[in-house]
Order: C-alpha cells, then structure tokens, then sequence
C-alpha cells in the first residue's frame, strides 16, 4: 500500500487547477520581501528570483533573520511588503518575522494552507490555499500551491497546461528513476535563479523522507569543490534553465567522474522534459522532486509518513 506521503503527491493536481481559478489579489509595492522556514523559505527564494525576473524587486530572508535582524538584508525600507510563507500558519520564526514587521509599520501579507491561522491573523492581507486535509509531516502539494499562488501574487501568469507539464514530469520520474537511484546513496540538486529554490526544495524533502545524505547548490558553484565529492555513488539532479549551456557542462563534468544525472528539462541518463518554460517550470518540476524522495525512501526500506526528528510544525519554546 502506498504511503500516505505518496498518496498526497500523486493527488495533488486538482487543487492545482482550484488554486489556478482561486481570486488572488496582486502585489504591489517597491521592494518585496518573501520570509519562511524550511520548504516555505525555499518556495520564497524561488518567488523572489521570478519576481526580480519578472521587474518587481524581491528578496527572500529566512523567518528567524527577518525577524531579528532585516537590517542585514536591506538598506532601503522604503515602500516594501513583507510576505510571509507558511502552510501551518503557526512556525514560530515565520510568525514572528511578520510580527516584527507590522512592529515597524511595514505593510504585510500572509500566505498559508491553514484557515484562520496565527500567521493569517497577524498579517494585513491575506492569501489562503485550501490544500489536501491527508497531507503529512512532508510538504508536497502544500509547497506546490503556495508556490503557484506566490506567482500569481506578482501577475506572473501560467499556462493551463502547467498542470498537464507537472504530472507529465511526475510519470517520467516514476518511469525512470529506480534504474538511476539503484546502487546510489549521495544525492546532490542544481538549479539556477528560480530553480535554485527549487533545488534546495528537492534537497529537502529527499533528507526528510529517506533521511539520504543531500545538497543543493548553484549549477557552476558545484565545482568550485564540492565536486570532489561525486563518485559512482552519486546522482545529480539538474533542474535546466532555458539557456541550458552551463547545466549541460555540468552534467557532462560530474557524469565523467561517475555520477548518473537526473536532467529536467535538458540532458542526463534520466532525461525529463516538463514542455514548458520559465518560472512555470520551476513550479512543474516539483511533484517529479517530491515523488524521487518516496522511490529513494521506498527503495530503503524508510517510511516517509515519520521523518526522524521531524514535525509538522517546528514551534520554538
Ligand atoms: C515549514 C516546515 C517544513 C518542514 C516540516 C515542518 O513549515 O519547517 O519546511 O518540511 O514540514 O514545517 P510551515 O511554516 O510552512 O508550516
């Protein structure tokens, strides 16, 4: 039987296609700021770079920093909307990094999964996405809408056929990963500008939900060191950018020294084309992420409903 994990994965497009049809007021301020934890926080350095891409300024900061210390993070607090990502609604940093802004005067959204929760009632504005009530411990199509919703905040538009591309990219990881996973315990995720968040995001959930040793890194950082690393035990997972060139050295680079390459959008031993581009893409890619993480855990024996050490909720006493 499978996972309830694997369950909420595979079941998550037509919430896709609710949240695509969903009203969603849309941004507008000089600077925008995105803040969360774990996944939501990566989900926020996606958003940032599609928004900075799109011509409206963003910057994602962890919830902990934000709250603390956003000095660090920004000279110019002039006309700036602080967003916040959570899909409990109630991660203490996340929470507090809106608090604190709202201390300051600065306007502030709330993105969340959770009906009237804390981070909602916190925020001035409001972004709520109605997700699958089975969902677990692991993020899937929670991290997906709040994802979809983000774009659509900044007047990113995506094509309808992002959903068909999504589960498209899901059935050709299904079709192929096992061979490419087979013998292999290091794991590392390359993307550029927003598939960096992406990137990061894979990462995560192969560690939650087969507690595998992983990275994520800038396509060309990797080999500034880190490739001393790939062995014959390695798979990296490259999400392309549209100018698929420095990926595709890349991939040749650690494929020569005994890795096997998961390639989206562009080449590898694994090669899985999603059919669409730009930051629709980087949406797209992630349930193909989220279900690799069930077949390295199943192929483990690990069962990714417990992550170790793990909860729904990180609250901090
Ligand atoms: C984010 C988060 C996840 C993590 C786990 C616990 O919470 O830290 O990244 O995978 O599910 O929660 P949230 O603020 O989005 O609810």
């Amino acid at each position: 039987m499978p996972s309830i994990t694997e369950t909420v994965i595979r079941n998550q497009f037509p919430y896709w296609t609710a949240a695509l049809q969903q009203p969603i007021p849309l941004l507008q301020a000089r600077t925008i700021v995105l803040t969360g934890c774990g996944t939501s926080y990566y989900l926020a350095q996606s958003l940032a770079c599609a928004y900075n891409a799109f011509g409206q300024q963003a910057v994602a900061v962890p919830g902990a920093e934000w709250a603390r210390r956003p000095e660090a993070y920004l000279a110019d607090f002039d006309d700036i909307l602080v967003v916040g990502l959570s899909r409990s609604g109630t991660t203490t940093e996340t929470v507090q990094a809106i608090e604190a802004s709202r201390v300051q005067g600065w306007p502030t959204l709330a993105i969340s999964c959770e009906p009237g929760s804390t981070i909602l009632r916190a925020a001035l504005r409001e972004l709520y996405l109605p997700t699958d009530k089975a969902e677990g411990i692991v993020m899937s199509t929670s991290a997906s809408l709040m994802l979809l919703g983000g774009l659509r905040l900044a007047g990113i538009s995506l094509p309808g056929h992002v959903v068909t591309a999504a589960q498209s990219g899901l059935a050709q990881m299904d079709a192929g990963v096992r061979a490419i996973i087979q013998g292999r315990n290091h794991f590392v995720y390359l993307g550029a500008g927003a598939n960096y968040g992406i990137a990061s995001e894979g990462c995560l959930k192969l560690q939650e939900m087969s507690i595998s040793y992983s990275q994520a890194f800038h396509p060309l950082e990797y080999r500034h060191g880190p490739i001393s690393l790939i062995d014959a035990r390695s798979v990296v997972v490259i999400l392309y950018s549209d100018d698929t060139t420095a990926e595709a050295k890349v991939a040749a680079d650690v494929q020569a020294k005994g890795a096997r390459v998961i390639g989206i959008n562009g080449p590898g031993d694994l090669r899985i084309d999603l059919g669409i581009s730009g930051p629709a893409a980087a949406l797209a890619a992630l349930p193909a992420l989220q279900i690799m993480g069930e077949h390295v855990a199943l192929s483990k024996g690990i069962n990714s409903e417990t992550p170790r050490h793990l909860t729904k909720v990180v609250v901090l006493n």
